[in-house]
């Protein structure tokens, strides 16, 4: 059989191309440990409460050591749940200063959800089933808005909230 030199030039192009793909998959799986932000974590989606971090009491908020803090949501449709406040209405806005490493823990109990703080590199999908985590460091003051980006419903756009970070 005869091949144009043009077609093995692009033959050789294509498969070279996807074998180089395969080994910078491998490098980010094996050798960088990159891996679902769930790692692998299972929840019972009808169950959440079960889980320490998702008990209501658990839920938002809460300061771990020095500079360091935890937040703990539950996301259902069309809400995040970051518990509840002294005054017993459901938080819609955390605050933490700059500078401070957060460490976000979200599951959902029905369908899944994104789980996106709009100008930081938090961005998850948020599966039933798993527990998606994600730790950053905020270094930028501002309002950040917190947007589901994964459509999950008639009421999708509702799902929101805030982040504040201060100086
Ligand atoms: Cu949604």
């Amino acid at each position: 059989m005869h091949l144009h030199k043009f077609e093995k030039v692009w033959l050789i192009f294509g498969m070279g191309s996807l074998a180089l793909f395969l080994v910078i998959l491998g490098f980010a799986a094996f050798w960088k440990g990159t891996h679902p932000q769930s790692h692998i974590e299972t929840i019972d989606p009808e169950n959440v409460e079960a889980h320490d971090s998702f008990k209501p009491e658990n839920l938002g908020l809460r300061e771990v050591a020095d500079g360091k803090y935890i937040v703990n949501i539950v996301a259902s449709a069309f809400n995040y749940d970051f518990g509840m406040d002294a005054d017993g209405k459901p938080v819609k806005k955390i605050r933490v200063p700059k500078g401070s490493t957060v460490l976000f823990q979200i599951t959902s109990k029905d369908v899944v959800h994104g789980f996106q703080v709009a100008g930081t590199n938090v961005n998850m999908m948020v599966e039933p089933g798993h527990v998606s985590r994600l730790e950053t460091e905020m270094k930028n003051v501002g309002e950040f808005t917190v947007v589901c980006n994964e459509y999950c419903g008639i009421a999708h756009h509702q799902m929101f909230a805030t982040v504040e970070v201060y100086e």
